[in-house]
């Protein structure tokens, strides 16, 4: 079944609102955009840095810049939406021309973009709000708040994942014809997972309980797994199982966390709970906590909630 038939058949079954699936059907065709960019960027001379930092002062890559304008020439087209905000621009975009009320959608064009030069696994990241004033404001509601939100993995093959609050469910883009298909319905992550993943550069800037924690994991038979592409790793915990995990690292004479609130961590905060799993920002429910600002970064952990509630035992209860 495509994509466009699923969202037709489903927004008559659960009374999904009709612009969500235009929202959908545009990141989607976003996605194939991006794809076919990622895919030829060797030969296009794509490979490496476009020579200035972003807002996060990292390095931007020559795709980032790309795949941004992709993903708001699009968005920034779809007469439902009133404002963008992207991990690659400085402020919040207002698309509204004059309306009031809407949706907004969050989104990191191209996440774990330092794996282009390798032939990795990168992603696009989305989040859509409700909005119904203040699109800056609207941006800061938690999780929760969250009407649809997934991410498309360009791999060894082109995924989109995404909830609607009903289900997760992955298309895989075939090639021949470019149509999404769908290969995978009602997602639920396995509570057999072994996997951990994270930085182990980091380790010894964790926390000291934090590093306990994860090497008692690690001891309990764990195996490691880390790639350096939020969305790969996350796509691996949803169908395998196990834990991720970004804790905050020193710095200076605090403890920062690297991930963005609303680009990377509501979204698959959100993915990751209607799959059944459990996303933390320190120990508390992910979806529970709004961001204080735009561009905040928090620390993430998330998995089935076998391992993520062995974690919190050896993390929190132990100390
Ligand atoms: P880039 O988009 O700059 O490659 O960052 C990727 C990322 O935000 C996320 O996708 C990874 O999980 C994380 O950073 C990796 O960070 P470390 O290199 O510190 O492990």
């Amino acid at each position: 079944m495509t994509l466009s038939h699923y969202l037709l058949t489903h927004l008559r079954d659960s009374n999904i609102q009709a612009e969500l699936n235009l929202i959908i059907s545009d990141i989607s065709d976003a996605g194939k955009k991006i794809s076919h960019e990622v895919q030829r960027s060797g030969l296009l001379g794509l490979h490496g840095a476009a020579g200035g930092k972003n807002v996060h002062s990292e390095e931007v890559q020559k795709l980032d810049d790309r795949t941004n304008e992709i993903m708001k020439s699009i968005l920034s087209d779809n007469e439902h939406i009133i404002g963008l905000a992207s991990e690659e621009e400085k402020d919040i975009v207002d698309v509204s021309r004059g309306r009031s009320t809407g949706f907004i959608v969050a989104f990191d064009p191209l996440d774990g973009s330092s794996n282009i030069d390798i032939n990795g696994s990168v992603g696009t990241i989305f989040s859509v709000l409700p909005s119904w004033s203040d699109i800056r404001h609207d941006f800061l509601q938690p999780g929760r708040s969250q009407l649809a939100s997934g991410y498309v993995l360009y791999s060894s093959s082109t995924v989109i994942v995404f909830t609607v609050g009903k289900g997760v469910h992955e298309f895989t883009l075939d090639p021949d014809d470019g149509e999404f298909i769908l290969t995978q319905e009602n997602i639920k992550v396995p509570s057999t997972g072994k996997y951990i993943s994270y930085n182990e550069g980091h380790k010894a800037k964790f926390r000291k309980s934090e590093a306990s924690a994860i090497s008692k994991l690690m001891d309990d038979g764990g195996s490691a797994r880390y790639t350096g592409a939020l969305v790969a790793d996350f796509h691996r915990t949803l169908l395998k199982g196990g834990i991720f995990l970004y804790p905050a690292v020193k710095s200076g004479d605090g403890y920062i966390g690297k991930l963005r609130m609303q680009y990377e961590v509501k979204p698959l905060a959100h993915v990751m709970h209607e799959a059944g799993g459990i996303a933390l920002i320190n120990n508390e429910n992910a979806m529970e906590v709004a961001p204080d600002e735009l561009h905040e970064r928090v620390p993430f952990v998330f998995g089935d909630k076998k391992i993520v509630k062995k974690y919190q035992e050896y993390r929190y209860d132990s100390k």
